[in-house]
C-alpha cells in the first residue's frame, strides 16, 4: 500500500486558477486518467487527471480554490507498494494535445465557446482551440437529434470529462445549454438533453443562448467541397491564430444571435472643429484626438439613458436573465496584421477624451505588435467598430457576444442638410448600430442611436 500525491501539472502561464469542477470524494475509487478535477481559466478548461488507480484518500481541494502549478490534488492510495519515498509529483496526460497547442499535454484543455471575439490574445499563451481529446469519427446522435458537427462539438464549452461523456451518448454538445456560469455545459445538463430528446420533446436547451436548437438544427447543406486547381493556378494560406479563434466566435455570434441594424447619421460640423482645435493645443503633448475617441466617451451617456443595451443576456437554470452592467468598458475593434482584435478601455465614465485618446493610442499600437494580453481585451459592455478612417457609407458589424450591441462607424461627408429654410452644408457620420433583438426593440434601437447623434451633434449633453 502507497499513496501517490496527484498535483496540477505544469500548465505554462496559468496561474491562480479556479477549480470548478470536483469529481471525487474519498472513499472514491478511481482510474489511471480519469478526471479529478476541472481548472477554468478565462481562455480553457482543464481537467486534472489521476496519474494512478486506487482509492482517493484525500481531496486537497474545493469549488473555488484557486491553484497553479505544483498545487496539492489528491491523494491517492494505491494498491501496490511503491518503492520508499516514491511520490509521483504530477498528472499523467490525459490526452494528445494538438501540435499546435501551447498549453502542456498533461492537461486536458479546450478553449470556452464563451470567450468572445476579443478573446483572441495574439500574445499570451493559449490552448489551441483543438486542445480537447481527439474527437472519434461523429458519433450516432441521439435519437431525435441532428448528427455531431465536428467544429460545433470543439467550440462548445466544457470540460474534457464532459465531452467524453456527450461523445459516449452521441450528444452534439452544441446543442446543449450550459447551466454553469459563463454557459459551461455540465454533465446533468448533457443528462437533461437526453432525457427531453428521449420523451419526444424539443429540446428547451438552447433557447436562452440562442434558440437555435429549441426549433431544430439548422439542418444545412454541407460546405461546398471544390477542387479550384482544376479550374487555375491557386495558393493555399493558412489563417492566422487571430483568425480563427475571431472567426469561430464571429460565426456563432452570427447565427445564434437575431441582428438587426439601425442605420443613422450625426451631425458633428460643431464637434470636428472643436477636435480640430484640441488636437493644435495638444500637438506638442503627441496626443491625437479622432472622431472615435468622442464617440467612446458620447456612447458611455447613451448607454446610461438606455441601460438595456449595457447588458448581456444570462441563461440560468430557472429562465433566462438580463445582467445589467454598471460599469462602462468599451472595445474597439483594432484592424491588425494578423486580424480583428477587440481591446477595451474600461471605466470610459471615470475618463476624459483626451485620456481616452491616449490609451486608444497605446491599445491599437500593442495589438498591431500582437502585444495585447488577454486582460487587455475582457470586461467589455459595448464595443464601436470605425471604418470611418477608411471610407464606406454603412455597414452591418456582428455583436461581440456576450454583448447586446455594437456601433459601427463610417467616413463622415459634408452633405446638404435642410435647415428649414435652405440648404447648409453640414458634416455628417454615419452610425450603423446592430442590435440583439431579444433585448432590444427596434424602437430602442431608434431611439439610442438618435439620442447618440444628438449627443454627437452637441457634446455639451455629455456632460448632463
Ligand atoms: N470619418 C472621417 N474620417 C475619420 C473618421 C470618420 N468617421 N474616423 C477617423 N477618421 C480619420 C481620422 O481622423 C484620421 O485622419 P488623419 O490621419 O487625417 O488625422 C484617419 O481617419 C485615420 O484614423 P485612424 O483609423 O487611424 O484612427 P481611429 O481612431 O478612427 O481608429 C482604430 C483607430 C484602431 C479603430 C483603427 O485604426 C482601426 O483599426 N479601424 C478598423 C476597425 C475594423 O477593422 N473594424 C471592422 C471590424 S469588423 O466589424
Amino acid at each position: 500500500m502507497s499513496t501517490i500525491e496527484v498535483k496540477v501539472p505544469d500548465i505554462g502561464d496559468f496561474k491562480d486558477i479556479p477549480v470548478i469542477e470536483v469529481f471525487v470524494k474519498p472513499g472514491d475509487t478511481v482510474k489511471a486518467e480519469d478526471s479529478l478535477v476541472t481548472l477554468e481559466s478565462d481562455k480553457a478548461t482543464m481537467d486534472v487527471p489521476s496519474s494512478a488507480s486506487g482509492t482517493v484518500k484525500e481531496v486537497k481541494v474545493k469549488l473555488g480554490d484557486k491553484v497553479s502549478e505544483g498545487s496539492l490534488i489528491v491523494v491517492v492510495e494505491t494498491g501496490a507498494a511503491a518503492p520508499a519515498g516514491e511520490s509521483k509529483p504530477a498528472a499523467a496526460p490525459a490526452a494528445p494535445a494538438s501540435a499546435a497547442a501551447s498549453v502542456p499535454a498533461s492537461v486536458a484543455a479546450s478553449v470556452p465557446a464563451s470567450a468572445a471575439a476579443s478573446a483572441s490574445a495574439p500574445a499570451a499563451p493559449q490552448p489551441a482551440p483543438t486542445a480537447a481529446p481527439p474527437a472519434p469519427a461523429p458519433a450516432p446522435a441521439v435519437a431525435g437529434s441532428a448528427p455531431v458537427d465536428g467544429a460545433a462539438f470543439k467550440a462548445a464549452h466544457a470540460s474534457p470529462s464532459v465531452r467524453k461523456f456527450a461523445r459516449e451518448l452521441g450528444v452534439d454538445l452544441a446543442r446543449v445549454t450550459g447551466s454553469a456560469p459563463k454557459g459551461r455545459i455540465l454533465q446533468e445538463d448533457v443528462q437533461k438533453f437526453v432525457k427531453q430528446v428521449m420523451s419526444g420533446g424539443a429540446p428547451a436547451a438552447g433557447a436562452a443562448a440562442g434558440g437555435i436548437s429549441g426549433g431544430g438544427a439548422l439542418n444545412l447543406l454541407p460546405w461546398p467541397t471544390v477542387d479550384f486547381a482544376k479550374f487555375g493556378a491557386v495558393e493555399a494560406r493558412p489563417l492566422s491564430r487571430i483568425k480563427k479563434i475571431s472567426g469561430a466566435n464571429l460565426a456563432r455570434n452570427w447565427v445564434m444571435i437575431p441582428h438587426v441594424t439601425q442605420f443613422d447619421e450625426a451631425d458633428i460640423t460643431d464637434l470636428e472643429a472643436f477636435r480640430v482645435t484640441l488636437n493644435k493645443e495638444n500637438e506638442k503633448a503627441g496626443i491625437k484626438v479622432t472622431m472615435l475617441a468622442f464617440l467612446i466617451k458620447a456612447s458611455v451617456s447613451a448607454l446610461r439613458k438606455f441601460p438595456e443595451v449595457n447588458a448581456s443576456l444570462v441563461s440560468t437554470p430557472d429562465g433566462d436573465n438580463l445582467m445589467l452592467k454598471q460599469y462602462f468598458n468599451i472595445g474597439f475593434a483594432a484592424d491588425t496584421p494578423n486580424g480583428l482584435v477587440v481591446p477595451v478601455i474600461r471605466n470610459v465614465d471615470q475618463k476624459g477624451v483626451l485620456a481616452i485618446a491616449a490609451e486608444m493610442t497605446a491599445l491599437s499600437g500593442k495589438a498591431r505588435e500582437g502585444k495585447l494580453g488577454p486582460a487587455d481585451m475582457q470586461g467589455g459592455c459595448f464595443s464601436i467598430s470605425s471604418l470611418g478612417g477608411i471610407g464606406g457609407t454603412a455597414f452591418t458589424p456582428i455583436i461581440n457576444a456576450p454583448e447586446v450591441a455594437i456601433l459601427g462607424v463610417s467616413k463622415s461627408a459634408t452633405k446638404p442638410v435642410w435647415d428649414g429654410k435652405a440648404f447648409v452644408p453640414r458634416l455628417m457620420v454615419p452610425l450603423s448600430f446592430s442590435y440583439d433583438h431579444r433585448v432590444i426593440d427596434g424602437a430602442g434601437a431608434a431611439r439610442f442611436t438618435a439620442y447618440l447623434a444628438s449627443l454627437l451633434t452637441d457634446m455639451r449633453r455629455v456632460m448632463l
